[in-house]
């Protein structure tokens, strides 16, 4: 089992998530482009892209938990964008305009089967395409509106930050469901805030970058690769 300073435990004992795992887990952004998975969050957003978040969650018997109707919208920033934010484990987190908030995809790997009965995710088609989201707005949602994502171990599920979702609890408490959020950008956003950039420059020194980008222009790699 591995330990990560800073996981979030759940009230009956169990480690349920961890995030910022980019800057806890060191490698994590090299493995995510040897993986493909930087690649294909590229091929999505039709230009390079890089991650600027992690979060693992790990839903079982002592860690069942529920996660209310939400859009994600706060993100790692440096430590001089932090602006409206809030800090969490020691890393500054903000929220970004609307433009860049839709401009966003989360890539989130499976590592067991889930379904409704182990609380799969649940999401709002199309939910993303009205924008930033009221309190209010929210709740008149009714459930019936949310569908579950089941998946198979390895399934990997693209959705948009800005799409409503909500995490059901496991049903019986069953079984565990274990999943890697990775939150991808391909640009800072427009108004001078800046993600946190540890990660991506971690990439850069490894000398990883440009062995994944499909869609990316190549100038660019070659640029990053000189510096
Ligand atoms: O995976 C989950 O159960 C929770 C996901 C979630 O709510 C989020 O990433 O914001």
């Amino acid at each position: 089992m591995v330990h990560i300073a800073g996981s979030v435990h759940h009230r009956s004992g169990g480690p349920f998530a961890a995030r910022g795992l980019l800057w806890k887990v060191e490698p994590l952004a090299a493995l995510l482009e040897s993986c493909g998975l930087t690649a294909l969050a590229s091929l999505f957003l039709g230009h390079r892209a890089f991650p600027i978040d992690a979060i693992y969650f790990d839903k079982h018997a002592r860690a069942n938990w529920t996660v209310p109707a939400h859009q994600d919208r706060i993100f790692p920033v440096g430590d001089d964008s932090f602006r409206k934010g809030r800090i969490r484990d020691g890393v500054a987190y903000a929220e970004p305009d609307p433009g860049t908030l839709a401009s966003l995809l989360a890539l989130r790997v499976h590592f067991d089967e889930t379904h409704t009965d182990t609380g799969c995710l649940h999401v709002v088609p199309a939910s993303h395409l009205n924008g930033v989201l009221t309190t209010a707005q929210i709740r008149e949602i009714p459930l019936q509106r949310y569908i579950p994502c089941p998946a198979a171990p390895g399934d990997v599920l693209a959705i948009r930050p800005l799409l409503l979702h909500r995490s059901p609890p496991s049903n019986k408490g069953e079984g565990q469901r274990r999943v890697l959020h990775v939150v991808y950008a391909t640009r800072d956003p427009a108004d001078g805030i800046q993600w946190r950039r540890s990660a991506q420059q971690g990439v850069a020194a490894d000398g990883l970058v440009g062995r994944f980008a499909p869609s990316g222009p190549a100038a660019e790699r070659r640029d990053v690769r000189q510096r």
